[in-house]
């Protein structure tokens, strides 16, 4: 299995959950500084040319959320995804998909200074759904309860890279806790170390 992956990148989230797994894969650099996403032989894997993506034989996949999802299931054993027919599998399911849908968004609104009318946009607001995300994790410690998910690796990247990096989110009570605690797992420890590493 190969990871297509560049440093400093959204592909540190598959680097994380790759190391919660602790299954064998190989790290392919993509240097995207320097251009080679846009050679035809990349483009034939991602024609987005973009990383995360993930090649396991003849499957490849790109988008992180779909790559969580598809990790979760491949590697069940792991008790990173909740099965098929688990009664948390719909939300589990709807924070991968919030990411890409509702996150990604509204980070191009804050980040473009954007004024979208609320009813067309289809994450609604900046605001909306930071204070979406703030109640999912309130009073709990992950996004479906005490089970950590693929989904934690997913939207607790995003948050980290919103209140963190990029200083989009004020820091607040409940979220930057959650924060705390995804930045704290070994695993992130180390795909942090293996990003920085090069
Ligand atoms: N929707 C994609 C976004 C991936 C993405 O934007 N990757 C950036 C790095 S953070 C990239 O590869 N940029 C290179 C380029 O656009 O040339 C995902 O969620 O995986």
């Amino acid at each position: 299995m190969q990871l297509y992956w560049a440093p400093k990148s959204r592909s540190l989230r598959i680097l994380w959950l790759l190391e919660e797994i602790g299954c064998d894969y190989e790290r392919v650099l993509v240097d995207i500084r320097s251009g080679p996403q846009t050679d035809p032989a990349f483009l034939a894997i991602n024609p987005m040319g973009k990383v995360p993506v993930l090649v396991d034989d003849e499957v490849i996949v790109s988008e992180s959320g779909a790559i969580a999802a598809y990790l979760g299931d491949r590697f069940s054993q792991a008790g990173l995804a909740p099965a098929i027919g688990d009664s948390r599998r719909g939300s589990y399911l709807k924070w991968l998909f919030f990411s890409g849908n509702c996150i990604e968004a509204a980070f191009g609104e804050k980040f473009g200074n954007l004024k979208l009318p609320y009813l067309a946009a289809g994450w609604g607001s900046f605001e909306r759904v930071v204070d979406v995300l703030e109640q999912a994790v309130a009073g709990r410690p992950w996004l479906l309860g005490d089970q950590f998910t693929a989904a934690d690796v997913i939207i607790g990247s995003d948050v980290n890279f919103g209140m963190n990096q990029f200083k989009l989110i004020e820091p607040r009570p409940a979220l930057s806790a959650y924060v705390d605690r995804c930045l704290a797992r070994p695993a992130f420890q180390r795909a942090q170390a293996m990003d920085a590493s090069g």
